[in-house]
C-alpha cells in the first residue's frame, strides 16, 4: 500500500504533504509516514527545514476516531509529536482547513506554524468525551496562554486564524492561494537557527481564570466528566513540569478514553454521520434542484422554518391566510434577525439581505414556482388534505410536497394529490431556526430522489436530519407518549410533579415531563371545555393551569419565571387518585427511571421492529438533538446497551409491560442495539 505522506524537496527545504481522505485524519499510516519523513530530515545533511502540509480540503482534522479502543500502533500520536519538537531542523506547519485534536497538536510539535486566513485551528476532544492528549493540554498554555487553552481545551470549540496570531498560536497569516510559499519563504527565514520549541515556553496567563472559567461555565458543564478533566489538565501545566504536565495529561486521558461518557459521545458524532444515509439509495442519486422554497404559514413554525432557508440564501415565499397574521409573522422573523444582529451574530445589511430573500403573500398560487414547499398549518387532517389538494393543482411538476406535522399520516395526506411520490414529512422541531433534528418522513410512496433531496437540503440548512417511516409521533413524539403517560400514572399513585422532574433532570435531561409541559403549555391539545374533566390534566386547564403563559401549571411560576411547588396541583392529584381507588405509597427514584425512560427503549425497539427508523443510532439523534438527551449518555437505546437490556427487560417486566420482541431478543442474547465504539 502506498503511504499517505509524500515528500519533495525545495531549495533545502523538505515539504511533506499528507494525502489522507477526508479529513487527513493522522491514522497509524500517517504517523509512520510521518516518522519516515522525520528520519529523513534527520538523516540527510543537504536538508536544512521542513514544511509539513496537507493535500484535500483540510489539514489534519485529529486522530482517526475508528482506531480508539483498538490495540495501539507505533509510533503513538504523543511520540510522534515530541519527535517534532525535539527536531534540531526548524519544521513550519501550513494550516488550511481546520487543524483540530490531535491535528492543532501535531501543529504545536512544529516549531511555527503559518495558516491561511479561513483556517480554523481548535481541541474539540471535550466534544467525544475527551481531552487533547497529544499534550495539547500542556503546550496551548505555552504557546496561547492559560485563557486561551483554557477556554479552547474545555469548550472544545475552534478559534480562527486571526485570532490564534493575536494569541500567538499563529506565527504567519498567509495569503489564501500561497499558503506552500509563505510556509516555504517562513521556513527558509529560519534556516540556521535554534527552533522555537512550544514545551520549552513559559506558560503565561492568570492562572485564576481556570477556576473562574469552571465556575462560569458550570450549568453548561453540569453532568460532563471531561470539561473538569481538560481544566484540570491545564492547571497541571501551570504547576507542572512539562514531563510531568505530559504524565498528567496521558493518565487523564485514558481514564476519560476507558469510561462511558466518551464511548457515548463518540457513538453520536458516527451516528450523526450515518443519520444522513439512507439505506438502499445510492450516494450518488440524481437529487432535484431546491433554489426557491414556499412556506404556508407564518405562525412560530412557518416563520422559524423559513429563516433556515433564508440564512441558508435561499428565497422563500410566505403565505398566511389573513394580512394581520402574516404582517405578525413577518415582524416576528425581523424581529428575531435583528435580536442576532445586536448579539454581533449577524452584520445589519445581512439582515437587510435575508429579509429581502422573503416573499410574504397571501395567496396560495404565488407557489407555482417553488421547488419545494412546506405546509406549516393547523395540527388537523382534514385541514391538511384540503391544503394539499390545492397545491396538487398549483404547483409545479417535480416540485417536493412537505407537511411539517408532527404525528399526523403522511400517506393519508399524500392520497389526496395525484402524485404521492412527490409527498413527505418534514417534521421541525420548535423554535425550528434553532433545534437542529429535522424528521424526514417517507411515505409509503415517496419518491427517491425526493427523500434524498430532502436530507441534502436539510444538510444544507445545517440541520442534523433523520428518516423516519410513518407512525403516529414518528420517532421522537411516539417515544414520547409512554413516558408522558407513565409520568402521570406515577402522579396518581403518590409521586409528585417536582420528584418525577428531579430524577429526569439529575439524569442529565435538561427539565422533566412536566417542566415541559408547563413550558410547551398544559392545554396543548386540549378539548377546551372547562366542564369536561377526565384526567388531571383537563382539571389543571379547567383552573387556567396552562403552564409558565399563565403563570401556573404543574407549577407555580413568579414573576421570574421560577417554579415552586404547588399546593393546588398536589390537591387536584390526591383527588383523582382517591376517586380511581388508588392508595398512595411512596415511589423509589428508581421506579421513575424504569417506568418513564425503560418504557421509551422498549417503544425504541418496537420503531426498529417495525422499519419506523433505519437503524437504533437514528433512535439516538433523534433524542440528542430534539429533546435535549443528554449526550454523554448517548440517547436512550445506546443507553440501554450501557444498562444492559436485560436489567432494562427485567425491570419492565417488574412493572408489567410487555417487553418488546426484539428487546427480549438482545436481553437473551446479551446483545446491543448500537455498534460497541
Ligand atoms: C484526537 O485528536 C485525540 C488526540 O488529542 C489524542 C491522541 C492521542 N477520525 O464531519 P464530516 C470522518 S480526537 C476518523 O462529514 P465535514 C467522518 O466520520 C479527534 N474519521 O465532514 C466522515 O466519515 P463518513 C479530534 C473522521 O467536512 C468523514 O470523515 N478531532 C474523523 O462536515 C467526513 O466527516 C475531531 O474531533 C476523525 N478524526 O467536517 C474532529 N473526522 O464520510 C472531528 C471526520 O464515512 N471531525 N471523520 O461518514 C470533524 O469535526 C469534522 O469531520 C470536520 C469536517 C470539521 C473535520
Amino acid at each position: 500500500m502506498t503511504s499517505p505522506i509524500s515528500t519533495e524537496v525545495r531549495d533545502g527545504i523538505l515539504i511533506v504533504t499528507s494525502n489522507n481522505p477526508p479529513v487527513n485524519a493522522l491514522g497509524a499510516a500517517v504517523r509512520q509516514g510521518l516518522a519516515a519523513a522525520l528520519d529523513q530530515l534527520e538523516s540527510d545533511n543537504e536538508l536544512k527545514a521542513a514544511v509539513i502540509r496537507c493535500e484535500g480540503r483540510t489539514f489534519f482534522a485529529g486522530a482517526d476516531i475508528t482506531e480508539f479502543g483498538k490495540p495501539m500502533v507505533e509510533p503513538v500520536l504523543p511520540q510522534l509529536i515530541e519527535r517534532l519538537e525535539n527536531s534540531k531542523k526548524p519544521i513550519v506547519a501550513a494550516i488550511h482547513g481546520t487543524a483540530l485534536g490531535g491535528g492543532l497538536e501535531t501543529a504545536l510539535g512544529c516549531h511555527y506554524r503559518v495558516a491561511v486566513p479561513s483556517a480554523k485551528l481548535g481541541v474539540p476532544e471535550v466534544k467525544l468525551g475527551l481531552l487533547p492528549g497529544g499534550g495539547g493540554t500542556q503546550r496551548l498554555p505555552r504557546v496561547a496562554g492559560i485563557e486561551t487553552a483554557a477556554e479552547m481545551c474545555a469548550t472544545g470549540n475552534p478559534i480562527s486564524a486571526k485570532k490564534a496570531a493575536e494569541v500567538g498560536l499563529v506565527d504567519k497569516v498567509a495569503g489564501e492561494d500561497t499558503l506552500l510559499e509563505d510556509a516555504l519563504a517562513f521556513a527558509t527565514g529560519m534556516i540556521g537557527t535554534e527552533p522555537r520549541r512550544s514545551g520549552e515556553m513559559p506558560v503565561h496567563g492568570d492562572p485564576a481564570f481556570i477556576q473562574k472559567f469552571a465556575t462560569e461555565n458550570a450549568r453548561k458543564f453540569r453532568g460532563f466528566d471531561a470539561p473538569a478533566a481538560n481544566l484540570r489538565c491545564v492547571q497541571a501545566a501551570v504547576e507542572l513540569s512539562l514531563k510531568e504536565g505530559l504524565a498528567f495529561e496521558r493518565q487523564e486521558f485514558m481514564k476519560l478514553m476507558m469510561g462511558t461518557q466518551s464511548a457515548a459521545q463518540r457513538h453520536i458524532f458516527f451516528a450523526e454521520r450515518q443519520a444522513a444515509k439512507i439505506d438502499g439509495i445510492a450516494d450518488d442519486i440524481k437529487l432535484r434542484d431546491v433554489k426557491k422554497v414556499g412556506v404556508i404559514g407564518a405562525g412560530t413554525m412557518g416563520g422559524g422554518i423559513s429563516m433556515n432557508f433564508l440564512q441558508a440564501g435561499i428565497p422563500v415565499t410566505i403565505v398566511e391566510a389573513a394580512q394581520e397574521n402574516l404582517d405578525r409573522g413577518v415582524g416576528v422573523i425581523r424581529k428575531n434577525y435583528d435580536a442576532s444582529a445586536a448579539k454581533g451574530r449577524f452584520k445589519p445589511e445581512q439582515v437587510d439581505q435575508m429579509m429581502g430573500l422573503l416573499a410574504p403573500t397571501l395567496k396560495v398560487e404565488d407557489l407555482a414556482d417553488c421547488d419545494l414547499i412546506i405546509e406549516a398549518i393547523f395540527e388537523n387532517m382534514d385541514v391538511k388534505k384540503e391544503m394539499f389538494g390545492k397545491l396538487d393543482k398549483i404547483a409545479k411538476p417535480g416540485a417536493i410536497l412537505a407537511s411539517n406535522t408532527s404525528y399526523l399520516d403522511i400517506n393519508a395526506i399524500a392520497s389526496v394529490t395525484s402524485r404521492p411520490q412527490d409527498v413527505l414529512g418534514m417534521h421541525f422541531f420548535s423554535p425550528a431556526n434553532v433545534m437542529k433534528l429535522l424528521e424526514v418522513v417517507r411515505g409509503a410512496k415517496t419518491a427517491d430522489d425526493v427523500l434524498a433531496t430532502a436530507m441534502a437540503i436539510a444538510k444544507k440548512i445545517g440541520k442534523v436530519a433523520v428518516v423516519a417511516g410513518v407512525c403516529d409521533g414518528f420517532i421522537g413524539n411516539r417515544m414520547l407518549k409512554p413516558r408522558q403517560l407513565e409520568a402521570m400514572n406515577l402522579l396518581m399513585e403518590g409521586a409528585t410533579p417536582q420528584q418525577i422532574d428531579k430524577v429526569h433532570v439529575d439524569f442529565g435531561m435538561p427539565m422533566g415531563p412536566f417542566q415541559m409541559s408547563d413550558l410547551a403549555g398544559v392545554d396543548i391539545g386540549w378539548h377546551r371545555d372547562p366542564a369536561r374533566i377526565e384526567s388531571v390534566r383537563d382539571a389543571l386547564c379547567a383552573v387556567g393551569r396552562w403552564g409558565q403563559k399563565t403563570g401556573k401549571g404543574f407549577y407555580d411560576y413568579d414573576e421570574k419565571r421560577r417554579p415552586t411547588p404547588s399546593t393546588e396541583v398536589q390537591a387536584i392529584i390526591d383527588d383523582f387518585a382517591a376517586k380511581a381507588g388508588k392508595t398512595k405509597r411512596a415511589i423509589s427514584d428508581e421506579e421513575i427511571v424504569e417506568r418513564t425512560l425503560y418504557t421509551m427503549v422498549n417503544e425504541g425497539a418496537l420503531i426498529l421492529e417495525e422499519g419506523v427508523a433505519q437503524r437504533a443510532s437514528d433512535v439516538d439523534v433523534v433524542w440528542i438533538y430534539g429533546y435535549g438527551w443528554p449526550v454523554y449518555r448517548g440517547g436512550p437505546m445506546f443507553w440501554a446497551d450501557i444498562e444492559g437490556n436485560d436489567k432494562i427487560a427485567a425491570g419492565l417486566e417488574k412493572h408489567g409491560f410487555k417487553v418488546a420482541k426484539l428487546l427480549k431478543e438482545k436481553a437473551e442474547s446479551k446483545g446491543r442495539f448500537t455498534r460497541p465504539v
